[in-house]
């Protein structure tokens, strides 16, 4: 078995250990820090060309965008179609949408880190800050209006997409209250709880320790209450 996941934990990277969790298949896992020391090195950039996580790689193939690997998983490895939706599935279209819906709901969380843990508070840009939260407001209304039909974003139940999505809405929760969208907070529960996202966290830290103590008072545009 050749399979290796290049990983920093609570990072995108997540979403790939993750899966490979619930696929229960054999895989190396090499966990790195979250700074510069070993994600720029030239070793590593061969494998990574920005330096970044995820990066997957399977013998001769190697990936470094977290939707692709989430697809290659389900088709190369997820015979019984537990996770992914195959080519001729009614749900492929959908499947696929919320794989990389995770990266929409992803990217303002993304643009906070950046500004609440690695801009010095007298640069921080208050605007954007305002604006990525209530980007990410929208994008929880979006599934809270789904799952105001279902437990999980398909119709058919658990897949990869909610692997994806799913990552990105535990990380939001350092962010936004999820006071206006109870059913949201529901599926982030609901998926805390499963064993392999378990297996997934960081063996030697609480959740989201590692930026959560830097945030300072965040505060929710819509509720005005204070999130962290
Ligand atoms: N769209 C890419 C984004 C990858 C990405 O930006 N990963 C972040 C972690 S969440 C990273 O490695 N950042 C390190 C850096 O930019 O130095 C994916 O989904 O794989």
């Amino acid at each position: 078995m050749t399979l290796t996941l290049y990983h920093c934990a609570e990072t995108r990277s997540m979403r790939s250990l993750w899966l490979l969790e619930e696929l229960g298949i054999p895989f190396e896992l090499v966990t790195m820090p979250f700074d510069h020391t070993q994600l720029r090195t030239p070793e590593y950039r061969k494998i990574h060309p920005l330096g970044r996580v995820p990066a997957l790689v399977d013998g001769d193939l190697t990936l470094f965008e977290s939707g692709a690997i989430a697809e290659y998983l389900c088709e190369r490895y997820d015979r019984a179609h537990r996770l992914g939706r195959p080519v001729g599935h009614a749900e492929r279209y959908p499947f696929l949408q919320w794989i990389h819906f995770a990266e929409t709901v992803i990217i303002p969380c993304q643009n906070m880190v950046q500004q609440y843990v690695f801009t010095p508070p007298e640069q921080r840009a208050e605007m954007v800050l305002y604006f990525e939260t209530r980007r990410l407001g929208k994008c929880l209304d979006a599934i809270e209006k789904v799952l105001g039909e279902r437990e999980y974003l398909l119709p058919s139940g658990f897949s990869a997409g909610d692997v994806g999505v799913g990552f990105s809405v535990y990380f939001a929760r350092a962010f936004v209250s999820f006071a206006n969208h109870p059913r949201v907070q529901a599926y982030h529960d609901r998926l805390f709880e499963r064993p392999a996202f378990q297996r997934a966290l960081p063996p030697d830290r609480g959740p989201l320790e590692w930026f959560i103590p830097k945030l300072g008072p965040v505060r929710d545009p819509n509720t005005g209450q204070p999130i962290a």
